[in-house]
């Protein structure tokens, strides 16, 4: 069969070597391995004029792009269809710190970069950027943007959106748009930046980023407590903000079974009570100053939790490589599952004062109407944000089992709505959801969207077929 020419005009532009057309199954599945494909080839540039040229040459060929970068996102977003016809493009190669201004608090990045390797980066300068997933050794930076990423701070530093003050962007037309400004103040008309982030590769190809840093705190403390329910959890979560101010920055809510399934799966993670409980929760708390000092406080609060039988039990770590075990434990949650069976996931969020009552409703519901599933629910409580996974009954079929994906998820997102909440809170939309969108937002939202898709992608030719059809 003939050769696409598509393929020696990209040769041209980032060389022989960075045009792969064999050995693509890496670029060709999402990591959950839900979604297939079958790229036509898949495009590695290593600077910002050569992605340019290389979305030049896709537009000219009418070729639909697919970016990908650490490929850990969670709806398919970066996986291309199975035309063969799709190409993606991979930011890895662009790796390079532009510019570190710790007086301006700022990094200017490329879009390749992975994020702990920024972490290391700001840290280096006695400055923290404080996006913290628990895919951070592959993620990247460009994804993280492309998805708006949450994680585990956002209670205290936001989402990626409130991290971000500038992007170079190249469009689906190859102009290179430059909004890189590390400026904390600019009303000058529309800030355009805000329709990249979030927008999971559908408007444009984002290739660097300037990120607010934050000053580096010099002392942490990590506890997890046993609540007795969701509802105590809440309440903790007041008390605990109350107690600590500002210097609270994460607040993870964790039931047993999930607590018992990454602790099947990873055995060297600690069990930090002696007996189970049904529900747990891992703070950390953050500030200048003493470890000492910032322990005392921490203590002195959760004692107090302790007296208003808002706990039941207390761990506090006394070392780094305690807390370190404890957020393992946490961080590998997804990883167990996805050893475990493949699940039917739920990233929803929803006012925090309502989580409560959701899961009790919602987790009845699900008991009754699907008898023998396991339920495993954990998640970023401090922002309302939960993961609310349902996996086959023991001992049944997994491709039996997904035939409920959307029985299942119709059940969930029903209640979503009912309580006011978001079908995804932070993991995007990507192909997963595309087709229920339209039942959770308005006809005029639609639009709008589909509007600015048009205007910034005529051709339609940037990662087709996510977040809107
Ligand atoms: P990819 O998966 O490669 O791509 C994701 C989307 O971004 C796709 O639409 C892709 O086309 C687009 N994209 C990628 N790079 C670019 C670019 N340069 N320009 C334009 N579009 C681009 N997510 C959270 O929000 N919070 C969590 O706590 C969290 N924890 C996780 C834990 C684990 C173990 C795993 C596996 C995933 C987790 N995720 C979490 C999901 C995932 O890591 C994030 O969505 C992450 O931001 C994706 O980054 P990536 O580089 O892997 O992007
Ligand atoms: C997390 O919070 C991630 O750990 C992944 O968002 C959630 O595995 C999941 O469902
Ligand atoms: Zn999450």
């Amino acid at each position: 069969m003939n050769e696409h020419p598509f393929l020696a005009q990209a040769r041209e532009v980032v060389g022989q070597a960075n045009v792969l057309t064999q050995d693509l199954a890496a670029y060709a599945v999402d990591w959950k391995e839900k979604y297939h494909g079958q790229p036509m080839a898949v495009v590695r540039p290593g600077s910002t004029a050569e992605v340019a040229a290389v979305v030049k040459l896709c537009a000219h060929h009418r070729l639909a792009i697919v970016p990908q970068g650490g490929n850990t996102g969670m709806c398919g977003a970066a996986t291309p269809d199975d035309s063969g016809q799709q190409v993606v493009i991979t930011l890895g190669r662009l790796n390079r710190i532009r510019s570190v201004d710790p007086s301006n608090n700022t990094m200017t990045v490329e879009a390749g970069c992975v994020l702990q390797t920024l972490q290391e980066t700001a840290e280096s300068v006695n400055r923290l950027y404080p996006l913290s997933v628990g895919s951070e050794g592959s993620c990247q930076i460009g994804g993280n943007i492309a998805t708006n990423a949450g994680g585990v701070q956002v209670l205290r530093y936001g989402n990626t959106r409130d991290l971000v003050l500038g992007l170079e962007v190249v469009l689906p037309s190859g102009e290179v748009l430059d909004l890189l400004r590390g400026l904390r103040k600019d009303n000058t008309g529309y800030d355009l930046k805000h329709l990249f982030i979030g927008s999971e590769g559908t408007l444009g190809l984002i290739t660097a980023a300037t990120l607010k840093l934050m000053p580096l705190p010099s002392a942490n403390a990590v506890g997890m407590v046993a609540v007795t329910s969701p509802a105590k959890a809440v309440e903790l979560l007041q008390h605990m903000r109350d107690a600590m101010g500002e210097r609270f920055s994460a607040f993870e809510l964790m039931s047993n079974p999930i607590v018992e399934l990454t602790r099947r799966y990873f055995p060297a993670l600690p069990q930090p009570f002696a007996e189970q409980h049904d529900w747990y929760v891992l703070m950390e708390v953050a500030d200048g100053g003493t470890d000492a000092a910032l322990t005392a406080d921490f203590q002195a609060a959760l004692e107090q939790a302790l007296e208003r039988e808002l706990v039941l039990d207390v761990v506090i770590t006394q070392s780094q490589a305690q807390a370190k075990a404890l957020w393992e434990l946490r961080d590998n949650v997804s990883e167990a599952q996805q050893q475990d069976a493949p699940n039917i996931k739920h990233d929803i969020s929803l006012p925090v004062s309502q989580v409560p009552r959701f899961i009790d409703e919602v987790s009845a519901e699900l008991a009754t109407t699907f008898p023998g599933s396991r339920l495993f629910c954990f998640g970023h409580l401090g922002d309302g944000n939960l993961h609310f996974n349902l996996s086959r009954p023991l001992g049944s079929d997994n491709t039996l089992w997904l035939k409920n994906n959307d029985a299942v998820n119709a059940v969930v997102h029903a209640a979503v709505a009912r309580f006011n909440g978001s079908i995804s809170a932070e993991h995007g939309i990507g192909q997963q959801k595309v087709d229920e969108l339209p039942r959770y937002k308005s006809a005029l939202e639609l639009e709008v969207m589909r509007t600015i898709k048009r205007a910034l992608d005529p051709l339609q030719l940037m990662n087709p077929g996510k977040v809107l059809r």
